[in-house]
Protein backbone atom coordinates (compact mmCIF):
# COMPACT_ATOMS: atom_id res chain seq x y z
CA UNK A 1 0.00 0.00 0.00
CA UNK A 2 1.32 3.52 -1.04
CA UNK A 3 0.34 7.03 0.79
CA UNK A 4 1.15 10.69 0.30
CA UNK A 5 2.67 12.27 2.97
CA UNK A 6 -0.65 13.62 3.81
CA UNK A 7 -2.60 10.14 3.94
CA UNK A 8 0.42 9.42 6.30
CA UNK A 9 -0.18 12.23 9.15
CA UNK A 10 -4.30 11.25 8.74
CA UNK A 11 -4.49 7.79 8.91
CA UNK A 12 -1.22 7.23 11.54
CA UNK A 13 -0.47 10.82 12.94
CA UNK A 14 -4.17 12.52 13.53
CA UNK A 15 -5.03 10.66 16.64
CA UNK A 16 -7.28 12.17 19.06
CA UNK A 17 -5.13 13.73 22.27
CA UNK A 18 -6.35 15.18 25.15
CA UNK A 19 -6.39 19.10 25.19
CA UNK A 20 -4.86 21.01 27.37
CA UNK A 21 -6.57 24.29 28.26
CA UNK A 22 -3.70 26.67 26.09
CA UNK A 23 -4.29 24.67 23.10
CA UNK A 24 -6.03 26.41 20.61
CA UNK A 25 -6.02 24.25 17.49
CA UNK A 26 -7.59 20.98 17.45
CA UNK A 27 -5.20 19.10 15.54
CA UNK A 28 -2.14 18.99 13.68
CA UNK A 29 -3.19 20.25 10.35
CA UNK A 30 -2.31 23.68 10.04
CA UNK A 31 1.21 25.59 8.74
CA UNK A 32 2.24 26.01 12.72
CA UNK A 33 0.77 24.40 15.92
CA UNK A 34 -0.70 27.37 18.23
CA UNK A 35 -0.19 27.46 21.75
CA UNK A 36 -1.33 30.26 24.01
CA UNK A 37 1.14 31.51 25.97
CA UNK A 38 0.07 34.98 28.10
CA UNK A 39 -3.29 36.61 27.49
CA UNK A 40 -4.32 36.50 24.25
CA UNK A 41 -1.08 35.61 22.93
CA UNK A 42 -0.28 32.57 20.91
CA UNK A 43 3.33 31.10 20.34
CA UNK A 44 3.15 29.34 16.76
CA UNK A 45 5.42 26.53 16.15
CA UNK A 46 6.60 25.42 12.66
CA UNK A 47 9.22 23.07 11.91
CA UNK A 48 10.67 21.68 8.47
CA UNK A 49 13.12 19.12 7.30
CA UNK A 50 15.39 19.62 4.25
CA UNK A 51 17.39 16.32 3.16
CA UNK A 52 19.87 15.74 0.57
CA UNK A 53 18.91 14.39 -2.96
CA UNK A 54 15.09 15.20 -1.71
CA UNK A 55 15.04 18.90 -1.08
CA UNK A 56 18.20 20.18 -2.31
CA UNK A 57 21.29 18.73 -4.39
CA UNK A 58 24.34 17.47 -3.46
CA UNK A 59 26.79 20.63 -4.93
CA UNK A 60 24.33 23.06 -3.16
CA UNK A 61 26.65 25.65 -2.01
CA UNK A 62 26.41 25.60 2.44
CA UNK A 63 25.07 29.51 2.19
CA UNK A 64 22.21 28.60 0.20
CA UNK A 65 21.34 25.95 2.17
CA UNK A 66 21.53 27.37 5.18
CA UNK A 67 19.56 30.52 3.51
CA UNK A 68 17.00 28.08 1.94
CA UNK A 69 16.53 26.14 5.62
CA UNK A 70 15.52 29.05 7.28
CA UNK A 71 13.47 30.94 4.85
CA UNK A 72 10.99 27.90 3.58
CA UNK A 73 10.35 27.37 7.60
CA UNK A 74 9.42 31.37 8.34
CA UNK A 75 7.55 30.89 5.33
CA UNK A 76 5.55 28.69 7.77
CA UNK A 77 4.46 31.24 9.95
CA UNK A 78 4.26 33.68 7.28
CA UNK A 79 1.33 31.66 6.37
CA UNK A 80 -0.04 32.38 9.93
CA UNK A 81 0.88 35.95 9.84
CA UNK A 82 2.96 35.12 13.16
CA UNK A 83 6.38 37.26 13.58
CA UNK A 84 8.94 34.52 13.68
CA UNK A 85 11.44 35.11 16.98
CA UNK A 86 12.98 31.99 17.95
CA UNK A 87 14.43 28.90 16.35
CA UNK A 88 16.51 25.31 17.29
CA UNK A 89 18.89 23.77 14.33
CA UNK A 90 19.47 19.68 14.16
CA UNK A 91 21.95 19.44 11.76
CA UNK A 92 23.28 15.85 10.47
CA UNK A 93 26.34 15.99 8.42
CA UNK A 94 28.55 13.39 6.96
CA UNK A 95 32.10 14.77 8.38
CA UNK A 96 32.81 18.29 10.38
CA UNK A 97 34.21 20.34 7.59
CA UNK A 98 35.54 23.51 9.04
CA UNK A 99 35.01 25.33 5.63
CA UNK A 100 31.76 23.82 4.79
CA UNK A 101 30.92 25.13 8.66
CA UNK A 102 32.05 28.47 8.56
CA UNK A 103 29.93 29.43 5.10
CA UNK A 104 26.77 27.42 6.65
CA UNK A 105 26.68 29.16 10.02
CA UNK A 106 27.80 32.46 8.26
CA UNK A 107 24.34 32.68 6.05
CA UNK A 108 22.48 30.96 8.45
CA UNK A 109 23.19 34.19 10.92
CA UNK A 110 23.12 36.79 8.36
CA UNK A 111 19.62 35.13 7.83
CA UNK A 112 18.40 35.12 11.02
CA UNK A 113 19.81 38.42 12.07
CA UNK A 114 17.82 39.54 8.94
CA UNK A 115 14.33 38.24 10.20
CA UNK A 116 15.12 39.09 13.86
CA UNK A 117 15.22 35.40 14.77
CA UNK A 118 17.56 33.87 17.81
CA UNK A 119 19.02 30.66 17.68
CA UNK A 120 17.87 29.02 21.00
CA UNK A 121 19.25 25.07 20.89
CA UNK A 122 19.31 22.27 18.88
CA UNK A 123 21.26 19.06 18.34
CA UNK A 124 24.85 18.38 16.23
CA UNK A 125 24.83 14.73 14.75
CA UNK A 126 26.65 12.85 12.34
CA UNK A 127 25.32 11.03 9.16
CA UNK A 128 23.62 11.85 5.88
CA UNK A 129 23.07 15.71 5.32
CA UNK A 130 19.58 16.89 6.64
CA UNK A 131 18.68 20.09 8.41
CA UNK A 132 15.72 20.43 10.41
CA UNK A 133 14.58 23.64 11.35
CA UNK A 134 12.12 24.91 14.19
CA UNK A 135 10.85 28.37 14.57
CA UNK A 136 9.14 29.88 17.15
CA UNK A 137 6.93 32.43 16.70
CA UNK A 138 3.98 34.89 18.21
CA UNK A 139 1.08 36.30 17.37
CA UNK A 140 -2.69 37.35 18.57
CA UNK A 141 -4.99 34.83 19.36
CA UNK A 142 -7.60 35.84 17.21
CA UNK A 143 -5.76 37.14 14.59
CA UNK A 144 -3.93 33.80 13.04
CA UNK A 145 -4.28 32.77 9.49
CA UNK A 146 -5.68 29.26 9.21
CA UNK A 147 -6.17 27.02 6.55
CA UNK A 148 -9.84 26.35 7.85
CA UNK A 149 -11.60 29.47 7.67
CA UNK A 150 -12.38 30.14 4.12
CA UNK A 151 -15.81 31.07 3.63
CA UNK A 152 -18.37 30.38 0.71
CA UNK A 153 -18.14 33.28 -2.05
CA UNK A 154 -14.56 34.36 -0.79
CA UNK A 155 -12.06 35.39 -3.69
CA UNK A 156 -9.07 33.45 -4.03
CA UNK A 157 -6.01 34.93 -4.27
CA UNK A 158 -1.85 34.60 -4.65
CA UNK A 159 0.86 37.04 -3.80
CA UNK A 160 4.33 37.16 -6.73
CA UNK A 161 4.58 34.62 -9.05
CA UNK A 162 4.29 30.84 -9.56
CA UNK A 163 6.69 28.45 -11.42
CA UNK A 164 9.78 30.26 -11.34
CA UNK A 165 11.24 27.75 -8.84
CA UNK A 166 10.08 24.90 -10.13
CA UNK A 167 12.12 26.20 -13.35
CA UNK A 168 15.08 26.90 -11.19
CA UNK A 169 15.30 23.56 -10.05
CA UNK A 170 14.86 21.70 -13.39
CA UNK A 171 18.09 24.00 -14.82
CA UNK A 172 19.57 22.70 -11.47
CA UNK A 173 18.73 19.16 -12.58
CA UNK A 174 19.64 19.70 -16.17
CA UNK A 175 16.05 18.24 -17.35
CA UNK A 176 16.01 21.54 -19.07
CA UNK A 177 18.05 23.94 -20.59
CA UNK A 178 18.62 28.45 -21.64
CA UNK A 179 21.23 29.52 -22.96
CA UNK A 180 20.84 32.77 -21.70
CA UNK A 181 22.90 32.80 -18.31
CA UNK A 182 21.22 36.24 -16.71
CA UNK A 183 17.92 34.55 -17.32
CA UNK A 184 19.25 31.36 -16.24
CA UNK A 185 20.72 32.25 -13.09
CA UNK A 186 17.55 34.17 -11.82
CA UNK A 187 15.35 31.40 -12.14
CA UNK A 188 17.97 29.55 -10.65
CA UNK A 189 17.73 32.38 -7.61
CA UNK A 190 14.48 31.88 -7.19
CA UNK A 191 14.82 28.48 -6.56
CA UNK A 192 17.40 28.78 -3.96
CA UNK A 193 16.48 32.06 -2.73
CA UNK A 194 12.72 31.90 -2.04
CA UNK A 195 11.95 34.75 -0.20
CA UNK A 196 9.21 34.42 2.99
CA UNK A 197 6.23 36.79 2.91
CA UNK A 198 6.79 37.31 6.56
CA UNK A 199 5.31 40.69 6.20
CA UNK A 200 2.71 40.35 3.87
CA UNK A 201 1.62 37.32 6.24
CA UNK A 202 1.68 39.20 9.16
CA UNK A 203 -0.56 42.22 7.34
CA UNK A 204 -2.66 39.64 5.81
CA UNK A 205 -4.31 38.59 9.12
CA UNK A 206 -6.52 41.27 9.87
CA UNK A 207 -7.63 41.21 6.24
CA UNK A 208 -8.08 37.35 4.84
CA UNK A 209 -9.84 34.63 5.78
CA UNK A 210 -7.58 31.81 5.31
CA UNK A 211 -4.00 31.42 4.22
CA UNK A 212 -1.61 28.81 2.88
CA UNK A 213 2.04 28.92 1.70
CA UNK A 214 2.94 27.23 -1.60
CA UNK A 215 5.39 24.63 -1.24
CA UNK A 216 3.72 21.48 -2.44
CA UNK A 217 2.02 23.65 -5.67
CA UNK A 218 -0.89 25.62 -5.76
CA UNK A 219 -3.33 22.82 -6.31
CA UNK A 220 -2.20 20.53 -3.63
CA UNK A 221 -1.97 23.49 -1.05
CA UNK A 222 -5.04 25.16 -2.05
CA UNK A 223 -6.70 22.01 -1.54
CA UNK A 224 -5.60 21.75 2.12
CA UNK A 225 -7.72 25.21 2.85
CA UNK A 226 -10.63 23.72 0.94
CA UNK A 227 -10.19 20.38 2.93
CA UNK A 228 -9.59 22.48 6.46
CA UNK A 229 -12.65 24.79 5.39
CA UNK A 230 -15.08 22.37 4.04
CA UNK A 231 -15.97 24.37 0.58
CA UNK A 232 -14.65 23.84 -3.24
CA UNK A 233 -13.19 26.58 -5.70
CA UNK A 234 -13.52 27.27 -9.45
CA UNK A 235 -10.25 28.40 -10.26
CA UNK A 236 -9.32 30.31 -13.89
CA UNK A 237 -6.04 29.68 -15.01
CA UNK A 238 -5.93 31.91 -17.69
CA UNK A 239 -5.80 34.17 -14.75
CA UNK A 240 -2.23 32.68 -13.10
CA UNK A 241 0.49 34.80 -12.18
CA UNK A 242 3.14 33.55 -14.60
CA UNK A 243 6.00 35.86 -15.30
CA UNK A 244 6.69 36.93 -19.06
CA UNK A 245 10.46 35.00 -18.30
CA UNK A 246 8.68 31.75 -18.07
CA UNK A 247 6.42 32.66 -21.09
CA UNK A 248 8.78 33.87 -23.19
CA UNK A 249 11.30 31.19 -23.16
CA UNK A 250 8.99 27.67 -22.11
CA UNK A 251 5.65 25.97 -23.61
CA UNK A 252 2.53 26.81 -21.83
CA UNK A 253 2.35 22.82 -20.91
CA UNK A 254 5.58 23.30 -18.94
CA UNK A 255 5.05 26.27 -16.80
CA UNK A 256 1.15 25.38 -16.06
CA UNK A 257 2.76 21.95 -14.62
CA UNK A 258 5.23 23.74 -13.13
CA UNK A 259 2.95 26.83 -11.32
CA UNK A 260 0.38 23.95 -10.37
CA UNK A 261 2.18 20.85 -9.22
CA UNK A 262 5.59 21.71 -8.38
CA UNK A 263 6.16 23.93 -5.48
CA UNK A 264 8.63 25.89 -3.38
CA UNK A 265 7.32 29.06 -4.67
CA UNK A 266 6.90 30.18 -1.02
CA UNK A 267 4.24 32.69 -2.15
CA UNK A 268 0.98 33.52 -0.15
CA UNK A 269 -2.57 31.39 -1.50
CA UNK A 270 -4.72 33.15 0.88
CA UNK A 271 -8.67 33.40 -0.20
CA UNK A 272 -10.39 36.93 1.04
CA UNK A 273 -14.18 38.46 1.68
CA UNK A 274 -15.06 41.03 -1.47
CA UNK A 275 -15.82 43.87 1.12
CA UNK A 276 -12.08 43.54 2.53
CA UNK A 277 -10.40 44.14 -1.04
CA UNK A 278 -10.24 48.01 -0.96
CA UNK A 279 -7.90 46.97 1.88
CA UNK A 280 -6.08 44.71 0.41
CA UNK A 281 -5.11 46.85 -2.51
CA UNK A 282 -3.70 49.59 0.01
CA UNK A 283 -1.64 46.83 1.74
CA UNK A 284 -0.21 45.51 -1.94
CA UNK A 285 0.31 49.05 -2.99
CA UNK A 286 2.64 49.15 0.12
CA UNK A 287 4.70 46.42 0.09
CA UNK A 288 5.16 46.60 -4.17
CA UNK A 289 4.46 42.63 -4.52
CA UNK A 290 1.93 41.59 -7.19
CA UNK A 291 -1.19 39.61 -5.59
CA UNK A 292 -3.90 38.37 -7.87
CA UNK A 293 -6.81 36.91 -8.22
CA UNK A 294 -7.38 33.43 -9.34
CA UNK A 295 -10.92 32.23 -8.39
CA UNK A 296 -13.28 32.05 -5.93
CA UNK A 297 -14.35 29.63 -3.19
CA UNK A 298 -17.72 27.93 -3.96
CA UNK A 299 -20.23 25.54 -1.64
CA UNK A 300 -17.89 22.23 -0.50
CA UNK A 301 -20.70 20.02 -2.69
CA UNK A 302 -19.44 21.98 -6.13
CA UNK A 303 -16.12 20.71 -5.64
CA UNK A 304 -12.74 22.03 -6.64
CA UNK A 305 -13.48 22.94 -10.54
CA UNK A 306 -10.29 24.27 -12.78
CA UNK A 307 -11.20 26.36 -16.56
CA UNK A 308 -8.44 27.29 -18.82
CA UNK A 309 -10.10 29.80 -22.07
CA UNK A 310 -13.64 28.50 -20.17
CA UNK A 311 -13.28 24.88 -20.45
CA UNK A 312 -12.73 22.82 -17.56
CA UNK A 313 -9.61 21.36 -17.53
CA UNK A 314 -8.94 17.65 -15.42
CA UNK A 315 -5.17 17.19 -13.79
CA UNK A 316 -3.70 13.68 -14.04
CA UNK A 317 -1.27 14.61 -11.06
CA UNK A 318 -1.80 17.25 -8.09
CA UNK A 319 0.82 18.68 -6.22
CA UNK A 320 4.49 17.31 -5.24
CA UNK A 321 4.01 13.78 -3.47
CA UNK A 322 7.62 12.56 -1.20
CA UNK A 323 5.89 9.12 -1.69
C1 LIG B 1 16.99 17.46 -5.29
N1 LIG B 1 10.90 19.31 -3.99
C2 LIG B 1 11.42 18.69 -2.93
S1 LIG B 1 10.42 18.83 -1.58
C3 LIG B 1 9.26 19.72 -2.43
C4 LIG B 1 9.67 19.89 -3.75
C5 LIG B 1 8.91 20.62 -4.79
C6 LIG B 1 7.98 20.20 -1.81
C7 LIG B 1 8.10 20.81 -0.47
O1 LIG B 1 8.67 19.93 0.47
N2 LIG B 1 14.60 17.21 -5.80
C8 LIG B 1 15.59 17.98 -5.29
N3 LIG B 1 15.35 19.18 -4.76
C9 LIG B 1 14.07 19.65 -4.73
N4 LIG B 1 13.88 20.85 -4.17
C10 LIG B 1 12.99 18.88 -5.26
C11 LIG B 1 13.31 17.66 -5.78
C12 LIG B 1 11.57 19.37 -5.28
P1 LIG B 1 8.08 19.67 1.93
O2 LIG B 1 6.66 19.19 1.73
O3 LIG B 1 8.97 18.63 2.53
O4 LIG B 1 8.14 20.98 2.65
Amino acid sequence: MKYTEFEIISKYFQRHQRKNSNEIQKGIGDDSALIKILDNNVLAISTDTLVEGTHFLKNIAPKDLAYKTVAVNISDLAAMGAYPKWTTLSITMPTSNSVWLKEFSDSFFDTLNKYNIKLIGGDTNRGPLSITLSIYGTLEEKTALLRSSANIGDLIYVTGHLGESAAGLFLLQKKIFLKDLKIRNYLIKKHLHPIPRIYEGINLKNIASAAIDISDGLIADLNHILNNSQCGANINLNKLPISSILKENFKKKYYLDWALNIGEDYELCFTISKKNIPKLDIMFKKFLINCTCIGYITPLEQGFHLFYNEKEIFLKKRGFNHF
